[in-house]
């Protein structure tokens, strides 16, 4: 059986504070439909793909901040996305800002689902590393408050079977931490997929203000090389509401190399045909973790410079 899956990064330009969920979902449905007339098979979309970066506002008012959390998923709104992926028999990534009730406290989430072609959702994953700050920072044209408006991701890296192959989810800033990949990659990932949102000028550091597309791309293929994984990164990008954010959405093999690159800071759909036997030829030789990773030994090195011990 073929272990082909054609997959498409649908990046978005950006969403103004204005545009209703539901624009945004026909903007979501539009780009489903280029990729299945090229082909694909499943959709990355992008962070928080259903409203504008609210996070760079300071938002008080509690019922306005829940206004841009979803209670359910699919709801009215998101609904017509689930049935036109069935329609059209294709997957799909999407990420979206979650409250829960579980338990009856309310909590937030930064989430993404994995829906497969029959729109039935078969993972979801809640943001472990959430950037910026709990209290807003004096002095800046756009904070960044995901510490306060999102609680850590209470689901680890789990890896789900789909599309023929073992599948695994991160959240923009996971995407910078090795960790995020090792632990899906010792469950055998073979495609990652992660949506972000990369505002300009998030450190106030201008030097790494200019590597910031560098950095994106340094991040993914790193971890598609070191576990043996397709990556799919997908932006929110362009200027939203005056915050400027970086595109170049990719898709990498496990090689590390890019196949596909979008070169607009806008809706763009890009592709590829994602073999997922690529990967084995690593995992089987320079990256076998059974015969040359060495966990036992890393201990040693953290006891001799007093450094914190992680779990084994
Ligand atoms: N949405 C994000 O997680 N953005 C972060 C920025 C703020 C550092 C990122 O890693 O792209």
């Amino acid at each position: 059986m073929s272990r082909n899956i054609l997959t498409a990064a649908a990046q978005m330009g950006p969403i103004t504070k204005s545009e209703s969920r539901a624009a945004s979902v026909r903007r979501l449905i539009e780009m489903m439909r280029e990729a299945k007339g090229r082909g694909c098979e499943l959709v990355v979309f992008t962070e928080l793909a259903l409203t504008t970066f609210f996070p760079r506002w300071l938002i008080e008012d509690e019922a306005e901040l829940d206004s841009y959390y979803e209670t359910e998923m699919p709801g009215p709104v998101t609904m017509p996305l689930f049935e036109e992926a069935q329609k059209l028999g294709l997957g799909f990534y999407l990420g979206y800002a979650e409250l829960s009730h579980a338990g009856g406290v309310k909590q937030r989430y930064n989430t993404s689902i994995l829906v497969d072609r029959t729109g039935t959702i078969i993972g979801k994953y809640r943001k472990v590393h959430l950037p910026g700050h709990a209290e807003p920072q004096p002095g800046r044209e756009f904070q960044h408050l995901e510490k306060r408006y999102f609680e850590p991701g209470d689901l680890g890296f789990p890896v789900f079977e789909g599309f023929g192959g073992k599948m695994g989810m991160c959240i923009c800033n996971d995407r910078r931490w090795p960790e995020t990949y090792r632990v899906m990659g010792l469950q055998g990932v073979e495609m990652v997929m992660l949506g972000y949102n990369t505002p300009y000028g998030h450190t106030g550091e201008q030097a790494m203000d200019s590597l910031i597309l560098f950095h994106n791309h340094l991040s993914m293929q790193a971890g598609a090389y070191q576990n043996a994984t397709w990556v799919v990164g997908t932006a929110k990008c362009g200027n939203e509401e005056g915050s400027r954010m970086g595109g170049q959405s990719v898709i990498v093999a496990p090689s590390g190399e890019i196949v596909a690159m979008s070169c607009t800071v806008d809706d763009e759909v890009i592709t590829a045909r994602c073999d997922l036997d690529m990967g084995r030829i690593y995992r089987e030789t320079i990256f076998d973790f059974a015969a040359h990773r060495r966990p036992e030994h890393y201990g040693l090195i953290v006891e001799r410079t007093g450094a914190g011990v992680p779990a084994a």
